[in-house]
């Protein structure tokens, strides 16, 4: 399967591929779209819910999936950093209400499909946000990236340390406030830890729901 180029396709068609242990990558549900909780907007209008302000997530964490489901079922995904200005303005959040880390959409492409020539190597040109399906920088371009200078075993981000270790690979991309007194910024995370996260509004998805619902206010 090739990474999918619509978001319609790709409510439906990179989950098989991507989750193979059965869980799903889910669709989204009008009226939780149409009830979604707003906590910020940013000046362009963009709707941000963050679980730990929303009373019903309280003590909620998720793992990277479980994340994203929680928003797509709300016309929702991960937060996706394309900008510098987003990155620091959900970084400062992060700072100032003492939040440890969180998930983003971001993930390294590990499954079928991601032998495309222009992902080699994966390591290096294979991370993309999924919400949007945008490919990151390469991860050596490190003005192009957030990517921490140091970790867990002092080797800058992404440093795949969970399988050097012999545990699980890191694919998953998360932003952690000073975890390893390294500043507020990126690293590569095994997908299955739980974390608080961040949903950002998804227009492929409100648009998707808007058009099938057209009675829904959403
Ligand atoms: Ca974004
Ligand atoms: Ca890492």
């Amino acid at each position: 399967m090739r990474l999918c180029l619509t978001v319609l396709a790709a409510v439906f068609c990179i989950a098989s591929a991507q989750f193979p242990n059965g869980r799903i990558l889910e669709p989204p549900i009008p009226h939780h779209c149409s009830q979604r909780v707003i906590h910020e907007r940013t000046p362009d209008g963009k709707g941000y819910l963050m679980s730990w302000r929303e009373p019903s997530l309280q003590g909620v964490e998720e793992d990277w999936l479980g994340a994203r489901n929680y928003c797509r079922q709300r016309c929702m995904d991960l937060i996706s950093l394309e900008t510098s200005a987003e990155n620091e303005w959900i970084k400062q959040k992060l700072v100032n209400e003492n939040v440890k880390y969180i998930w983003t959409s971001g993930r390294l492409c590990d499954f079928k499909g991601c032998d495309r020539p222009d992902l080699q190597p994966v390591s290096v040109n294979g991370w993309f946000w999924t919400a949007t399906l945008q490919k990151l920088a390469p991860t050596t371009q490190r003005d192009q990236n957030d990517w921490s200078p140091s970790g867990g075993i002092n080797q800058p981000q992404p440093d795949n340390r969970e399988a050097q270790q012999g545990g699980a690979s890191e694919n998953c991309l998360a932003v952690l406030n000073q975890f390893y007194n390294d500043g507020v910024n990126w690293h590569d995370v095994a997908c299955h830890h739980r974390k608080p996260f961040v949903c950002e509004e998804n227009e492929d998805l409100l648009k998707y729901v808007r058009y099938h619902n057209p009675n829904l206010r959403i």
